[in-house]
């Protein structure tokens, strides 16, 4: 039975202010935040841009087929309206557009800070009391964007200075980050703890660590880097809050010497600054925008550490586990979901499947499948759907047939990313399997970037791959 008749639904909403309007659409089910979440360079800011693209260019370009409120002739339009938080910079979609559409298009910009966008989905409905209560109605899509980097320091708000330092120290002492911490090692092994606090010497070792951390995420390929603000600091470069190391020798300290040391003692001053960074700094970024989510999709650029060999591979999945930590999964109820909303939908996205040819799209799945895995295997199948996908956001490569030696080859056309030259190649088979350090291809994978080869024009959607799919599970029930 319905709660309300359809005309005193359109009273009430007609009678609540702005604010509360926002809590009724929420009660109703029409209001959904997202959390794109993703390494850094995984594809988070041109998957934004490109949903936002597609959604508001709806009707021009690649059809949304798979996507049931387009496909169904419901969908009326998209358009961004005032975002959640007005002190936080606004998603610069046109800077996207503008580096895509440019006569030498290009990608958007690495993330440097954080920025928030809103978008309004006009429709009719087909089911349900809104059937009956409206001829349109509204759906509210939420979305933040931000620094990969910073998405990995969310597993510290569960540790402590000492737990913190002891899974660093793991990471530090095993290759094949230590065939380059060992000089970092050695200088903090000539640390004394318990001597006089001396900020150069913080700084120093700090800015030290930080270089190492730069050397495992570009030299190695590595993807757990913490904490992230060392690499990317955004606002806070050069405070000292940012300035502290992990410290690796807690089995030879006095532990009851540790818990009563002072900040100043250099052990005491390590242990504070980690807490005001994991509480002023993660702390507060997650309460504002991890706290609340609907529905999820992490993006997972799988290609790129394939390219940079098996270390960096198990090092991708220890990280996508790492961060699976941070987000609460459940089914929302509708009273639970006005005041502690939990993701009841996660999606697994491979990105860049444009890179390869259409025929490894389902090794891509199969291998995605397995770097999800143990993350996986976490979470209450009942409670939450899932589903995984192989995606490009923005399509840049063209496919095609190539006869080789008699054999007809299936390639990609595209602009590599590196020299802008455009190749037509045979990108190589995606492996089905995770292949382990011992059987890894000896020449090893070699998955070649691209960039867009035509500009886009800004008014007509972005060549996609599967990001109505995409909607379609992400959104699909919230817009019936
Ligand atoms: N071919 C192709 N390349 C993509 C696609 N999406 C992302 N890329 C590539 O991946 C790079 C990173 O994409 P971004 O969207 O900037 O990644 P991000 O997750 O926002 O990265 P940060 O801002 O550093 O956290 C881009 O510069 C492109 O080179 C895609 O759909 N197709
Ligand atoms: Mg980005």
């Amino acid at each position: 039975m319905a709660l309300f008749s359809g005309k005193s639904v359109k009273k009430i909403t007609r009678k609540l202010g702005d604010s509360a309007n926002e809590l009724f659409n929420r009660s109703l089910d029409k209001h959904v935040s997202l959390a794109v979440t993703g390494l850094s360079q995984s594809g988070k800011t041109a998957f934004i841009t490109s949903v936002v693209n597609q959604l508001i260019n709806e009707g021009s370009g690649q059809p949304l087929a798979f996507f049931d409120v387009v496909h169904q002739g419901r969908f009326i339009g998209a358009k961004r309206v005032r975002q959640k938080h007005l002190h936080i910079p606004r998603f610069d979609y046109e800077a996207a557009m503008a580096n895509l559409s440019s006569e030498e298009p290009m990608w958007p910009d690495a993330t440097r800070s954080i920025s928030e966008l809103r978008l309004a989905m006009r429709y009719y409905p087909n089911e349900g009391m809104l059937k009956y209560a409206t001829d349109m109605a509204t759906v509210y899509l939420d979305i933040t964007d931000y620094p990969g980097e910073w998405l990995l320091d969310l597993p510290m708000l569960e540790l402590d200075f000492q737990q913190w330092s002891e899974q660093m120290k793991e990471l530090l002492f095993a290759e094949p980050r230590y065939q380059l911490s060992q000089e970092f090692l050695q200088k903090l092994e000539q640390l004394d703890p318990f001597a006089p606090v001396d900020e150069k010497v913080l700084a120093a070792l700090s800015a030290e660590y930080t270089q190492l951390l730069h050397k495992f995420r570009y030299q190695l390929g590595m993807s757990v880097i913490q904490p992230g603000r060392f690499i990317l600091p955004g606002e806070h470069e050069g405070a000292p809050i940012l300035q502290f190391v992990p410290f690796v020798h807690f089995e030879q300290l006095d532990m009851a010497k540790y818990r009563s040391a002072d900040q100043d003692s250099m052990i005491g001053m390590l242990r504070a600054r980690y807490l005001e960074y994991r509480e002023r700094i993660v702390r507060r970024f997650y309460k504002k925008h991890f706290a609340r989510f609907d529905r999820q999709i992490i993006l997972i650029d799988t290609l790129t550490p394939l390219n940079n060999g098996s270390d960096a591979f198990n090092d991708l999945q220890h990280a996508i586990s790492l961060i699976m930590e941070s987000f609460s999964y459940g089914q929302s109820s509708l009273l639970s979901r006005l005041f502690s909303p939990k993701i009841d939908k996660l999606m697994f996205a491979a990105t860049k499947a444009d890179h390869i040819t259409a025929d490894q799209h389902s090794r891509l799945l199969s291998l995605l499948e397995q770097v999800v895995h143990k993350a996986k295997k976490t979470l209450s199948f009942d409670a939450i759907k899932m589903k995984s996908l192989a995606i490009a956001s923005v399509k840049t490569t063209e496919q095609g047939k190539s006869e080789y030696q008699g054999q007809q080859l299936s390639v990609v056309k595209g602009k590599r990313a590196d020299t802008g030259q455009v190749i037509t190649l045979y990108p190589g088979a995606v492996p089905t399997k995770l292949p382990d350090a011992n059987n890894w291809p000896d020449k090893g994978f070699n998955f070649i970037a691209f960039k867009p080869i035509t500009a886009a024009d800004e008014h007509i959607a972005l060549a996609h791959i599967r990001l109505d799919q995409v909607l379609q599970f992400l959104l699909g029930d919230k817009l019936k």
